[in-house]
């Protein structure tokens, strides 16, 4: 399933939550900042010693403090409208899944549940209709490759307004 809900990623009691991350994997604003602190210090210390990410990149941690129970960190582009860009953040979105189904397998789960927040769109300043794009365009292209992933229960979760109404239209027309 795929769906979209209106609200804070950090509340969720989802299997896996995803933090729009910067490529240190170090605390932040927006998303991360709340992340950060909803997980309390332990975040912190296990990011601190995962090595450095560049753009497209995806590091799992657990979710400590957190009702979920891992988090994916997953390092977006800073949006300067280049191809490498979608590019980027579409690697954001396939290596979640792809990361995401891994858990499941290791966990021996039959189903688990993955949470996105709309990566890149806040600080690192990409357009929120062409973001939600990428998402979608990644998301459909992953289960049709590799169907065994419709497993992975998807929910894109928006802070903003504009963002849930993009997804709502974009998630009607799937
Ligand atoms: N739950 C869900 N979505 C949220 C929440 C929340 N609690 N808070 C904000 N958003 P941003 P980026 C939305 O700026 O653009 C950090 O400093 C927000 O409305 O969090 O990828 C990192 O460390 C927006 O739609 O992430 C990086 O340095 C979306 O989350 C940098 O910011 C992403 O906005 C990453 O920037």
């Amino acid at each position: 399933m795929i769906s979209t809900i209106k609200g804070d990623i950090t509340g969720l009691d989802f299997d896996l939550i995803v933090n729009a991350a910067n490529d240190q994997f170090l605390p932040g604003g927006g998303v991360c900042g709340a992340i950060f602190a909803a997980a309390g210090p332990a975040l912190a210390q296990a990011c601190a010693a995962l090595p450095k990410g560049k753009a497209g990149d995806v590091r799992i941690t657990p979710a400590f403090d957190l009702p979920s129970k891992a988090v994916l960190h997953a390092v977006g582009p800073i949006y300067e409208g280049t191809k490498q860009n979608a590019e980027d953040l579409a690697s954001c979105y396939w290596n979640c899944v792809a990361l995401a189904y891994e858990y499941m397998r290791e966990h021996e789960l039959s189903r688990v549940s993955l949470a996105f927040p709309c990566i890149s769109t806040g600080i690192y300043g990409y357009p929120h209709e062409a973001a939600c794009d990428v998402a979608i365009r990644t998301i459909k292209k992953i289960r049709s490759a590799y169907p065994d992933t419709k497993a992975i229960d998807i929910v894109f979760v928006c802070f903003e307004q504009i963002d849930y109404e993009l997804y709502k239209k974009a998630l009607r027309s799937l």
